[in-house]
């Protein structure tokens, strides 16, 4: 039945009916709150590409500011069959799962390292990745039996991250960067590949890259071998990095 009326070249927003486009939305106009104000936020959402715009909910923010919510059924379609994304190549295990993996295919805890680098103060996702009382329901790497992780925090200059690496033979280096603004993040990442490369660990580590406005794609532009976004949790960066380990050794 879904098939005869669900068209993957051309997919719309779904709300109560295929296809009827349903979409909300909320933005605020810098204009006082009235009859005027919500006729401009609905000529706003026809431009949109919405038909029968509805404002259901205003709210003045501070005097001149009008905050809205909206619903308007979306005209526009996608082609979802033309879609390919790069992905991270590894079955996604639970903990217990991943211990018992390293311990059968390696036979030694493998050692990661992580820091929030360069200016970046966010600390909240590299703990979230590591810390032992994790993040949404799952454990961080410190509470692994069979991986050794060290979080050396936030601003931490790549030069440091790469040097306690070395030291304590590091089989991972996880990077986070939360700020991207003026592209601060390309600029820092950079960096950090060329000095991984300079010290020669560029192929005896694996390199990852996370963060809100990081993507696989992008990670891997930039010369780490994986990278994670939004909603990405230890138990995904944990299966990759000791699938990639094992998937390494046999070569
Ligand atoms: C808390 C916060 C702060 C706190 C940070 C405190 C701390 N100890 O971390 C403080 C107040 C210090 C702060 C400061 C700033 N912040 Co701030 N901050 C936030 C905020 C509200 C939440 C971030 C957060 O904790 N998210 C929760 C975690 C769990 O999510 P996450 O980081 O995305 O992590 C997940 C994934 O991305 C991934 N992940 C992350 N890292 C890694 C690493 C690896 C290896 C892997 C595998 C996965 C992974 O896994 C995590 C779990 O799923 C966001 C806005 C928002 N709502 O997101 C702004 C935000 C990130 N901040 C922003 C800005 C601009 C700043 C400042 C520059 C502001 C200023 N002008 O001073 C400063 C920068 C300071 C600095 N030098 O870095 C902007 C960034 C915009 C941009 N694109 O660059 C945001 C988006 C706010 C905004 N809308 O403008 N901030």
């Amino acid at each position: 039945m879904l098939e005869k009326v669900l068209d993957l070249t051309q997919v719309k927003p779904y709300g109560d009916t295929m296809n009827d486009g349903k979409v909300q939305l909320s933005f605020t106009l810098p204009v006082p709150e009235g009859p005027e104000a919500v006729e401009a936020a609905k000529q706003l959402m026809r431009t949109m590409g919405m038909d029968n715009p509805q404002i259901v909910y205003t709210k003045e923010l501070t005097p001149g500011f009008t905050f809205f919510n909206g619903y308007g059924n979306l005209q526009h379609t996608v082609n979802y069959s033309a879609i390919t994304v790069p992905k991270v190549d590894s079955v996604v295990m639970g903990m217990t799962e991943t211990d018992g993996y390293i311990k059968e295919n390696v036979g030694r805890k493998l050692v990661m390292v992580g820091a929030s680098t360069g200016t970046d103060a966010h600390t909240v996702g590299i703990d979230a990745i590591m810390n032992m009382k994790g993040y949404a329901g799952r454990f961080g790497l410190e509470r692994y039996t069979m991986i050794e992780a060290h979080n050396l925090g936030s601003q931490v200059a790549n030069e440091e991250l790469i040097a306690k690496s070395i030291e304590l033979k590091a089989d991972a280096i996880l990077v986070s960067q939360t700020v991207t603004q003026k592209d601060i993040h390309i600029e820092n990442c950079a960096q950090f590949i060329e000095m991984a490369e300079a010290e020669g660990i560029r192929d005896r580590m694996i390199l990852v890259c996370g963060g809100p406005r990081i993507t696989h794609e992008l990670a891997r532009e930039l010369g780490f071998d994986a990278g994670f976004g939004v909603n990405s949790y230890a138990t995904d960066v944990a299966s990759y990095v000791v699938q990639e380990h094992v998937k390494r050794s046999k070569i």
